[in-house]
């Protein structure tokens, strides 16, 4: 199972990389992996589990962050209207994104950054995705909000870039024109 000692924190090249596009057909060690990503993500959320080994909650996971440079991530959360999203996904891609930004209002953190990094992040309110699942399935998701921001987060792990690399240098609370609060609570 993953634990926190497989996850790599920042200061490694491996989160500054572009991760690999996954080969399709995806092979079983990759089937496997994208499994056991998933379930960190289950495991976090569960209160006796997490606390028994230590485990950071998170919504999502992206391989890089276990020191695989693919184009995999899992996300696991329920959007603010309750609808569950819970799956592994293999070449993710955004592929429409509005005008418009969101952000939330308590900033973001990350299972491979160890400290509070206080400021907006700013992120597109809604996006289309489209990526394959660990069956090989189409999936094609139109997400606004705080599911927007989630898959936004992992797919930026693909690319190398942080959820700090957005915060404004100067004003880390400045509010771009078009953006509006994304309130989780
Ligand atoms: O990729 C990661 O480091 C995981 C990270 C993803 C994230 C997405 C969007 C905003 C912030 C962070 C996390 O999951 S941090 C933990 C978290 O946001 C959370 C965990 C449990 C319940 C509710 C939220
Ligand atoms: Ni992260």
């Amino acid at each position: 199972m993953i634990t926190m000692n497989d996850i790599v924190r920042e200061g490694n090249p491996i989160l500054e990389q572009i991760a690999t596009p996954v080969e399709i057909p995806i092979n079983d060690q990759e089937r496997k992996t994208l499994k056991e990503m998933l379930q960190y993500l289950k495991n976090s959320q569960d209160e006796e589990i997490s606390k028994k080994h230590q485990l950071r909650p998170g919504v999502g996971l992206a391989a890089p962050q276990i020191g695989l440079s693919k184009r995999m991530i899992a996300v696991h959360f329920e959007d603010l209207n309750g609808k569950q999203f819970s799956e592994g996904l293999i070449n993710p891609k955004i592929i429409s994104h509005s005008v418009e930004k969101t952000f939330l209002s308590n900033g973001e953190g990350c299972l491979s950054v160890d400290r509070e990094i206080p400021g907006y992040v700013p992120r597109y309110a809604k996006v289309t995705v489209k990526a394959l699942n660990v069956h090989g399935d189409p999936i094609k998701w139109r997400l606004r909000g705080y599911a927007a921001i989630v898959i936004q987060h992992e797919i930026d792990h693909l690319n190398g870039i942080m959820f700090y690399d957005h915060i404004n240098k100067t004003n880390p609370f400045h509010i771009p024109e078009n953006a509006k609060a994304c309130d989780v609570e």
